[in-house]
Order: C-alpha cells, then sequence, then structure tokens
C-alpha cells in the first residue's frame, strides 16, 4: 500500500459525536486531511456497521480516502470497502486476504515484534501499533515504548502507523521512530473543531514523518 495514505489515520469513535451526525463528524475529518478513516463501532452489529458504512463511503470516495473497517471482513467485503483491519483476537488475516483479494488493504494490529512479524509474514499492509501513549478512548492498552516502535519498524518491511493517545502535544516524542504516521481518535473526533484539529495533526505528522 502507499504509506503515505498512513499519514493520519482517523478512526470513529461516536462517543464523541457530541451532537453532530456521524456524516457532518466524517465529513469535517476529510475537509481537514484525514488521509484513511476506519469505521470503528464496537457497539453496532453488523447490519448497522453496514449502514454506516454505506453512509461514509461516499463521503470517503469524494475525497479519495480509503474507508477501512474495523473487526469485520464480511462487511467490508458487502460495502465493498477498501480494506479491513484486524486485532489479534479477530479473524484471520489470510482468511480475510481470500475473502477480499489482493487490492485490499488489511491493517493488523501488533504490540511487539513478534506479533508484527507474524502478522507480516501473513502478508498484511501495514501494522497500527500502540498505544504510544495513555488513551482515554481505550483503557485496556499495553505501552509500546519508543524504542519498541524503533525495534518494530527496523525489522519489517511493511509501514507501521501508531496509535494511542497521540495528540498535538506528544507527537512530536514518536520522531525517529520509524512510524509512517498516527492513527487518532479522540484528538480529532472529540474536538470542538474537527476540521481544524485534522489539519494541525496532519501538519505535524508531515514535519516528524515522512
Ligand atoms: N487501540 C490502541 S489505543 C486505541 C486503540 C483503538 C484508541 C486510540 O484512541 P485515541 O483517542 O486516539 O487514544
Ligand atoms: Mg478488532
Amino acid at each position: 500500500m502507499n504509506k503515505e495514505k498512513l499519514q493520519l489515520y482517523a478512526i470513529t469513535d461516536w462517543r464523541y459525536l457530541n451532537g453532530r451526525s456521524k456524516t457532518e463528524a466524517v465529513l469535517e475529518a476529510c475537509k481537514g486531511g484525514i488521509t484513511m478513516l476506519q469505521l470503528r463501532d464496537k457497539e453496532a452489529g453488523e447490519d448497522e456497521l453496514i449502514s454506516e458504512a454505506l453512509l461514509l463511503k461516499p463521503i470517503c470516495e469524494k475525497y479519495g480516502i480509503p474507508l477501512i473497517i474495523n473487526d469485520n471482513p464480511h462487511v467490508a467485503y458487502k460495502v465493498k470497502a477498501d480494506g479491513v483491519h484486524l486485532g489479534q483476537k479477530d479473524g484471520s488475516i489470510k482468511d480475510a486476504r481470500r475473502l477480499l483479494g489482493t487490492e485490499a488493504i488489511i491493517g493488523a494490529t501488533a504490540h511487539n515484534l513478534t506479533e508484527a512479524l507474524r502478522a507480516e509474514e501473513d502478508v498484511a499492509d501495514y501494522l497500527g501499533v500502540g498505544a504510544a501513549f495513555p488513551s482515554i478512548t481505550k483503557s485496556d492498552t499495553v505501552p509500546v515504548t519508543t524504542e519498541m516502535y524503533k525495534e518494530i519498524t527496523g525489522c519489517v518491511n511493511i509501514p507501521v502507523v501508531a496509535i494511542g493517545g497521540i495528540g498535538v502535544n506528544n507527537i512530536n516524542e514518536l520522531s525517529g521512530t520509524g512510524v509512517a504516521g498516527i492513527a487518532v481518535i479522540s484528538a480529532i473526533f472529540n474536538s470542538d473543531n474537527i476540521s481544524e484539529s485534522a489539519k494541525k495533526l496532519l501538519d505535524l505528522s508531515q514535519k516528524y514523518f515522512y
């Protein structure tokens, strides 16, 4: 995959809508310059996830932003999304690849080098590695140190995106770790001005990771 798509990877969490509609929130993020979008909705059943994906797809298409579905390759297949993101406890990368084909973007979560190397062997397209910092969105995270980022990015040939508690005030700490970009939930979607927050993060991501 084109690693520039990982420069600013926005992930949805509707708990941060603060009265906005889902499409409004995503549209603002697109206007701010996000480079990829993941639909993540842990509350939704499969049908609801499909409806949400179909709602967001035209927006992503208009802005040329790949739409990735969290957890569920079948939903990605049904809505013809650009790909799927799989955690360690989700289905296998190989099964998702068989279903979605060689062109699909398949991302995998890795918390350490062993998981990273296994995902690369299974032909994941990118790795999401975290948590870089404590996250208000996800409480059950394990910290990934800058040394661990360096170790992982030094050993795999697929791009790595950092995730977890990343915002304008700490993104600089990831400079020099070899990551291709950042995956962000609250620093974008919990902002009063989503497009402005995305724009600032994109500028910084381009400054630190290239
Ligand atoms: N995986 C590791 S941390 C995290 C996920 C899904 C949450 C990231 O959200 P935020 O708000 O950017 O910390
Ligand atoms: Mg998952």
